[in-house]
Protein backbone atom coordinates (compact mmCIF):
# COMPACT_ATOMS: atom_id res chain seq x y z
CA UNK A 1 0.00 0.00 0.00
CA UNK A 2 1.18 3.08 -1.08
CA UNK A 3 0.39 6.84 0.34
CA UNK A 4 2.07 10.07 0.66
CA UNK A 5 4.69 11.00 3.18
CA UNK A 6 1.76 12.08 5.61
CA UNK A 7 0.60 8.26 5.59
CA UNK A 8 3.38 6.62 5.49
CA UNK A 9 4.29 4.53 8.88
CA UNK A 10 0.09 3.36 9.41
CA UNK A 11 -0.82 0.33 9.16
CA UNK A 12 -4.20 -0.79 7.59
CA UNK A 13 -5.72 -4.41 7.50
CA UNK A 14 -7.22 -6.09 4.43
CA UNK A 15 -8.54 -9.75 4.90
CA UNK A 16 -7.28 -9.83 8.55
CA UNK A 17 -3.05 -9.36 7.48
CA UNK A 18 -1.84 -5.81 8.24
CA UNK A 19 0.06 -3.88 6.18
CA UNK A 20 2.20 -0.91 6.46
CA UNK A 21 1.47 2.17 4.17
CA UNK A 22 5.09 2.99 2.52
CA UNK A 23 5.36 6.44 0.85
CA UNK A 24 5.05 6.11 -3.18
CA UNK A 25 8.37 7.06 -4.81
CA UNK A 26 9.53 7.04 -8.06
CA UNK A 27 11.00 3.52 -7.04
CA UNK A 28 8.08 2.19 -5.71
CA UNK A 29 7.05 0.21 -9.06
CA UNK A 30 10.01 -2.15 -9.16
CA UNK A 31 9.23 -5.66 -9.59
CA UNK A 32 5.59 -4.78 -9.63
CA UNK A 33 3.03 -6.54 -11.84
CA UNK A 34 -0.21 -4.48 -11.43
CA UNK A 35 -0.83 -1.26 -8.98
CA UNK A 36 -4.29 -0.02 -8.05
CA UNK A 37 -3.69 4.01 -8.62
CA UNK A 38 -6.76 5.97 -6.59
CA UNK A 39 -5.49 9.23 -5.66
CA UNK A 40 -6.33 11.91 -8.12
CA UNK A 41 -5.51 12.87 -11.61
CA UNK A 42 -2.09 14.91 -11.09
CA UNK A 43 -0.45 11.95 -8.75
CA UNK A 44 -1.89 9.83 -12.04
CA UNK A 45 -0.09 11.69 -13.98
CA UNK A 46 3.11 11.66 -12.44
CA UNK A 47 3.60 7.98 -11.28
CA UNK A 48 1.30 6.53 -13.73
CA UNK A 49 3.54 6.84 -17.08
CA UNK A 50 6.42 5.97 -14.51
CA UNK A 51 5.20 2.89 -13.37
CA UNK A 52 4.07 1.39 -16.83
CA UNK A 53 7.62 2.51 -17.74
CA UNK A 54 9.27 0.25 -14.98
CA UNK A 55 7.07 -2.57 -16.52
CA UNK A 56 3.78 -2.27 -13.92
CA UNK A 57 0.17 -2.33 -15.11
CA UNK A 58 -1.38 0.52 -13.79
CA UNK A 59 -5.04 0.11 -13.59
CA UNK A 60 -6.06 4.08 -12.97
CA UNK A 61 -9.39 5.59 -11.41
CA UNK A 62 -8.99 8.79 -12.19
CA UNK A 63 -9.80 11.12 -15.71
CA UNK A 64 -6.18 11.58 -16.57
CA UNK A 65 -5.49 8.99 -19.29
CA UNK A 66 -9.39 8.13 -19.83
CA UNK A 67 -9.93 9.79 -23.30
CA UNK A 68 -5.90 9.29 -24.27
CA UNK A 69 -5.58 7.49 -27.34
CA UNK A 70 -4.18 3.78 -26.60
CA UNK A 71 -5.23 3.49 -23.02
CA UNK A 72 -8.11 1.03 -22.55
CA UNK A 73 -11.32 2.48 -20.77
CA UNK A 74 -12.82 -0.97 -19.94
CA UNK A 75 -16.21 -2.03 -18.15
CA UNK A 76 -15.41 -5.51 -17.70
CA UNK A 77 -18.86 -6.45 -18.40
CA UNK A 78 -18.95 -4.14 -21.38
CA UNK A 79 -15.49 -4.14 -23.27
CA UNK A 80 -12.85 -6.45 -21.81
CA UNK A 81 -11.59 -7.05 -25.29
CA UNK A 82 -9.95 -3.69 -25.41
CA UNK A 83 -7.57 -4.50 -23.28
CA UNK A 84 -7.15 -7.83 -24.32
CA UNK A 85 -3.37 -7.19 -26.21
CA UNK A 86 -2.74 -6.34 -22.33
CA UNK A 87 -0.91 -9.43 -20.88
CA UNK A 88 0.58 -10.09 -17.37
CA UNK A 89 3.23 -12.82 -19.43
CA UNK A 90 4.10 -10.04 -21.82
CA UNK A 91 6.09 -8.33 -18.82
CA UNK A 92 5.30 -5.31 -20.55
CA UNK A 93 4.00 -2.05 -18.48
CA UNK A 94 0.53 -0.15 -19.69
CA UNK A 95 -2.13 1.64 -18.47
CA UNK A 96 -5.75 0.65 -18.03
CA UNK A 97 -8.67 3.41 -17.53
CA UNK A 98 -11.17 3.17 -15.29
CA UNK A 99 -14.18 5.12 -16.31
CA UNK A 100 -16.26 7.96 -14.61
CA UNK A 101 -18.77 6.05 -11.89
CA UNK A 102 -22.05 7.82 -13.48
CA UNK A 103 -20.88 6.39 -16.63
CA UNK A 104 -19.80 2.85 -15.59
CA UNK A 105 -23.53 2.95 -13.44
CA UNK A 106 -25.19 3.62 -16.91
CA UNK A 107 -23.07 1.59 -19.20
CA UNK A 108 -23.98 -1.57 -17.47
CA UNK A 109 -27.85 -1.45 -17.60
CA UNK A 110 -27.61 0.09 -21.41
CA UNK A 111 -25.26 -1.88 -22.82
CA UNK A 112 -26.70 -5.42 -22.48
CA UNK A 113 -29.87 -3.41 -24.46
CA UNK A 114 -27.28 -1.45 -26.53
CA UNK A 115 -26.10 -5.15 -28.01
CA UNK A 116 -29.18 -5.87 -28.75
CA UNK A 117 -30.88 -3.24 -30.50
CA UNK A 118 -28.21 -0.52 -30.62
CA UNK A 119 -29.02 2.67 -28.95
CA UNK A 120 -29.03 5.71 -31.46
CA UNK A 121 -29.37 7.88 -28.77
CA UNK A 122 -29.42 8.13 -25.33
CA UNK A 123 -30.57 10.55 -22.56
CA UNK A 124 -29.20 10.40 -18.67
CA UNK A 125 -30.48 12.21 -15.82
CA UNK A 126 -28.37 11.40 -12.36
CA UNK A 127 -29.03 11.89 -9.03
CA UNK A 128 -25.40 11.80 -7.49
CA UNK A 129 -24.31 10.69 -4.37
CA UNK A 130 -21.89 12.15 -1.68
CA UNK A 131 -19.51 9.28 -2.22
CA UNK A 132 -18.49 10.67 -5.46
CA UNK A 133 -17.06 14.29 -4.25
CA UNK A 134 -15.06 12.18 -1.30
CA UNK A 135 -15.44 10.93 1.91
CA UNK A 136 -15.14 14.80 3.25
CA UNK A 137 -18.36 15.30 1.27
CA UNK A 138 -20.04 12.20 3.23
CA UNK A 139 -18.62 13.78 6.23
CA UNK A 140 -20.25 17.17 5.72
CA UNK A 141 -23.67 15.70 4.34
CA UNK A 142 -24.48 13.83 7.92
CA UNK A 143 -23.17 16.84 9.69
CA UNK A 144 -25.15 19.55 7.75
CA UNK A 145 -28.00 16.92 8.35
CA UNK A 146 -27.32 16.88 11.86
CA UNK A 147 -26.56 20.66 12.11
CA UNK A 148 -30.74 21.58 10.01
CA UNK A 149 -32.26 18.99 12.38
CA UNK A 150 -31.00 21.25 15.44
CA UNK A 151 -31.84 24.49 13.91
CA UNK A 152 -28.32 25.67 13.24
CA UNK A 153 -26.97 27.07 10.08
CA UNK A 154 -25.08 24.09 7.87
CA UNK A 155 -21.21 23.94 7.85
CA UNK A 156 -20.84 24.24 4.42
CA UNK A 157 -16.83 23.51 3.54
CA UNK A 158 -17.19 21.72 0.61
CA UNK A 159 -19.91 22.92 -1.36
CA UNK A 160 -20.07 26.28 -0.23
CA UNK A 161 -23.95 25.39 -0.12
CA UNK A 162 -26.84 23.57 1.82
CA UNK A 163 -26.71 20.07 0.92
CA UNK A 164 -28.69 18.43 3.48
CA UNK A 165 -32.53 18.21 2.30
CA UNK A 166 -31.14 20.31 -1.12
CA UNK A 167 -29.82 19.08 -4.40
CA UNK A 168 -28.14 21.45 -6.98
CA UNK A 169 -26.46 20.97 -10.27
CA UNK A 170 -23.09 18.68 -10.47
CA UNK A 171 -20.43 20.44 -8.99
CA UNK A 172 -17.60 19.66 -11.59
CA UNK A 173 -16.67 22.86 -13.79
CA UNK A 174 -19.42 23.80 -16.18
CA UNK A 175 -17.60 23.98 -20.01
CA UNK A 176 -17.77 25.99 -22.54
CA UNK A 177 -20.67 24.76 -23.83
CA UNK A 178 -22.98 24.78 -21.05
CA UNK A 179 -22.34 21.39 -19.79
CA UNK A 180 -20.41 20.38 -17.00
CA UNK A 181 -17.49 17.87 -17.00
CA UNK A 182 -19.36 15.16 -15.23
CA UNK A 183 -22.03 15.56 -18.32
CA UNK A 184 -19.07 15.53 -20.74
CA UNK A 185 -17.71 12.22 -19.26
CA UNK A 186 -21.23 10.35 -19.87
CA UNK A 187 -21.01 11.96 -23.77
CA UNK A 188 -17.19 10.88 -24.34
CA UNK A 189 -16.64 8.23 -22.28
CA UNK A 190 -19.67 5.95 -23.76
CA UNK A 191 -18.48 6.73 -27.43
CA UNK A 192 -15.01 5.46 -26.56
CA UNK A 193 -16.31 2.09 -24.66
CA UNK A 194 -18.67 1.60 -26.96
CA UNK A 195 -16.21 2.12 -30.05
CA UNK A 196 -19.24 4.70 -31.28
CA UNK A 197 -18.58 7.60 -32.35
CA UNK A 198 -21.93 8.42 -33.77
CA UNK A 199 -24.12 7.60 -30.21
CA UNK A 200 -25.89 10.87 -29.30
CA UNK A 201 -25.91 11.09 -25.65
CA UNK A 202 -26.86 13.73 -23.60
CA UNK A 203 -26.74 14.17 -19.67
CA UNK A 204 -27.71 16.42 -16.28
CA UNK A 205 -26.03 15.32 -14.19
CA UNK A 206 -27.42 16.39 -10.22
CA UNK A 207 -26.02 16.09 -6.69
CA UNK A 208 -28.57 14.76 -4.27
CA UNK A 209 -28.03 14.33 -0.21
CA UNK A 210 -27.34 9.92 -0.78
CA UNK A 211 -24.41 8.79 0.57
CA UNK A 212 -23.10 6.27 -1.08
CA UNK A 213 -24.98 4.57 -4.47
CA UNK A 214 -25.41 6.91 -7.81
CA UNK A 215 -29.09 6.41 -9.67
CA UNK A 216 -29.52 7.18 -13.32
CA UNK A 217 -33.30 7.72 -15.18
CA UNK A 218 -31.70 6.56 -18.73
CA UNK A 219 -34.35 7.37 -21.90
CA UNK A 220 -33.06 5.23 -24.76
CA UNK A 221 -33.77 5.38 -28.83
CA UNK A 222 -32.68 2.10 -30.44
CA UNK A 223 -32.24 0.89 -34.02
CA UNK A 224 -34.25 -1.46 -34.14
CA UNK A 225 -37.51 -2.31 -32.56
CA UNK A 226 -37.08 -3.77 -28.41
CA UNK A 227 -40.17 -4.41 -26.61
CA UNK A 228 -40.04 -4.29 -22.96
CA UNK A 229 -40.79 -7.87 -21.82
CA UNK A 230 -37.88 -8.84 -24.04
CA UNK A 231 -36.12 -6.17 -22.60
CA UNK A 232 -36.32 -7.14 -19.06
CA UNK A 233 -35.78 -10.96 -20.61
CA UNK A 234 -31.99 -9.10 -21.63
CA UNK A 235 -31.06 -7.27 -18.18
CA UNK A 236 -32.17 -10.13 -16.19
CA UNK A 237 -29.70 -12.72 -18.04
CA UNK A 238 -26.99 -9.51 -17.82
CA UNK A 239 -23.97 -10.04 -15.24
CA UNK A 240 -23.49 -8.18 -12.50
CA UNK A 241 -27.37 -6.61 -12.91
CA UNK A 242 -29.77 -7.15 -10.35
CA UNK A 243 -33.93 -6.24 -12.16
CA UNK A 244 -35.93 -4.28 -9.61
CA UNK A 245 -39.23 -3.69 -11.16
CA UNK A 246 -41.95 -4.36 -8.87
CA UNK A 247 -44.78 -2.63 -10.45
CA UNK A 248 -47.96 -3.63 -8.40
CA UNK A 249 -45.93 -3.14 -5.33
CA UNK A 250 -44.26 0.40 -6.60
CA UNK A 251 -41.19 -1.49 -5.81
CA UNK A 252 -37.94 -0.51 -7.99
CA UNK A 253 -34.24 0.47 -7.32
CA UNK A 254 -33.08 2.49 -4.40
CA UNK A 255 -29.36 4.26 -3.70
CA UNK A 256 -30.20 2.53 -0.49
CA UNK A 257 -30.59 -1.08 -1.56
CA UNK A 258 -27.59 -1.27 -3.54
CA UNK A 259 -24.83 0.29 -1.08
CA UNK A 260 -22.29 -1.84 -0.23
CA UNK A 261 -23.14 -4.02 -2.69
CA UNK A 262 -21.43 -4.78 -6.14
CA UNK A 263 -24.56 -5.58 -8.25
CA UNK A 264 -26.25 -2.92 -10.18
CA UNK A 265 -29.98 -2.50 -9.96
CA UNK A 266 -32.37 -1.58 -12.90
CA UNK A 267 -35.95 -0.81 -12.64
CA UNK A 268 -39.03 1.14 -14.20
CA UNK A 269 -38.22 -0.50 -17.69
CA UNK A 270 -41.02 0.61 -19.76
CA UNK A 271 -41.28 1.35 -23.07
CA UNK A 272 -41.13 5.14 -24.28
CA UNK A 273 -44.66 6.34 -25.31
CA UNK A 274 -43.12 9.35 -26.83
CA UNK A 275 -41.51 6.91 -29.33
CA UNK A 276 -43.10 4.90 -32.29
CA UNK A 277 -42.83 1.65 -32.96
CA UNK A 278 -41.13 0.18 -29.78
CA UNK A 279 -38.22 1.87 -30.30
CA UNK A 280 -37.68 3.83 -27.35
CA UNK A 281 -37.62 2.56 -23.23
CA UNK A 282 -36.82 4.07 -20.30
CA UNK A 283 -35.13 2.22 -17.50
CA UNK A 284 -33.68 3.38 -14.12
CA UNK A 285 -30.60 2.15 -12.48
CA UNK A 286 -28.81 2.55 -9.21
CA UNK A 287 -25.33 1.62 -8.16
CA UNK A 288 -22.93 1.71 -5.73
CA UNK A 289 -20.49 4.57 -6.34
CA UNK A 290 -17.77 3.17 -4.23
CA UNK A 291 -18.06 -0.11 -5.83
CA UNK A 292 -19.10 -0.88 -8.84
CA UNK A 293 -18.11 2.54 -9.53
CA UNK A 294 -14.92 3.27 -8.90
CA UNK A 295 -13.21 0.58 -6.33
CA UNK A 296 -14.74 -2.91 -7.65
CA UNK A 297 -14.45 -2.21 -11.54
CA UNK A 298 -10.90 -1.13 -11.19
CA UNK A 299 -10.41 -4.93 -9.46
CA UNK A 300 -12.04 -6.42 -11.56
CA UNK A 301 -9.57 -5.02 -14.58
CA UNK A 302 -6.95 -6.76 -12.27
CA UNK A 303 -8.79 -10.18 -11.99
CA UNK A 304 -8.78 -9.99 -16.02
CA UNK A 305 -5.21 -9.41 -16.17
CA UNK A 306 -4.77 -12.17 -13.27
C1 LIG B 1 -18.94 12.25 -8.87
N1 LIG B 1 -18.24 10.96 -10.79
O1 LIG B 1 -19.82 11.47 -8.53
C2 LIG B 1 -17.81 11.88 -9.81
C3 LIG B 1 -16.58 11.52 -9.06
O2 LIG B 1 -13.87 11.40 -12.98
O3 LIG B 1 -13.52 9.87 -11.52
C4 LIG B 1 -15.48 10.86 -9.85
C5 LIG B 1 -14.80 11.76 -10.85
C6 LIG B 1 -14.00 10.95 -11.84
O4 LIG B 1 -18.90 13.39 -8.46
Amino acid sequence: MLASKRSAGQKMSFEGKEYVIEELTEESFKGVEIALFSAGGSISKKYGPLAAAQGTIVVDNSSAFRMDEGVPLVVPEVNADAMSHIKLSNKKGALIANPNCSTIICLMAATPLHRHAKVKRMVVSTYQAASGAGAAAMAELELQTKEVLEGKEPTCNIFNRQYAFNLFSHNSPVTGNGYNEEEMKLVKETRKIWSDNDVKVTATCIRVPVMRAHAESINLQFETPLDEEKAREILSQAEGLIVIDDRAGNNFPTPLEVSKKDAVAVGRIRQDVSQEGNHGLDIFVCGDQIRKGAALNAVQIAELLL
